[in-house]
């Protein structure tokens, strides 16, 4: 079972922001902005390349639940997915990294 499948089981502790049925948000353990949560899937895909419409459509209004339940709507936040090799993916398990409680810097390579 991959390190995230086990988040969602709860078998490795993670300090989580939001969860209901379908999706989960926690902290990112080596946070890169003063806000850094990661949004998944609880149902493993192996990145953004294998994601179906229908779960992307339920990501998409939880992080937005997530952003306002965060207030990182008020004055704007990222999401980036990491997909691959170049992409710098790490875990393969789809997840949103999302961004904030900074004018974040754009600097990618
Ligand atoms: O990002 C993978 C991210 O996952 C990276 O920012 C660290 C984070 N990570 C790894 N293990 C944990 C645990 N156990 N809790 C919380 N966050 C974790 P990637 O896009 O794959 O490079």
């Amino acid at each position: 079972m991959c390190l995230f499948c086990k988040i969602v089981n709860k078998e490795i502790p993670s300090n989580i922001v939001l969860e209901d049925e379908n999706f989960l948000a926690f902290h990112d353990i080596n946070p890169k902005a003063p806000v850094h949560i990661l949004a998944i899937p609880k149902i493993h895909v192996d990145s953004f390349n294998e994601v179906s419409p229908e779960t992307m459509a339920g990501m998409t209004s939880f992080i937005q639940q997530l952003a306002k339940e965060t207030k990182l709507d008020k004055n704007g936040y990222r999401v980036i997915t990491n997909i691959g090799e170049n992409g710098g993916q790490e875990v393969k398990h789809l997840h949103f990294h999302v961004l904030g409680g900074a004018k974040l810097k754009w600097d990618h390579f």
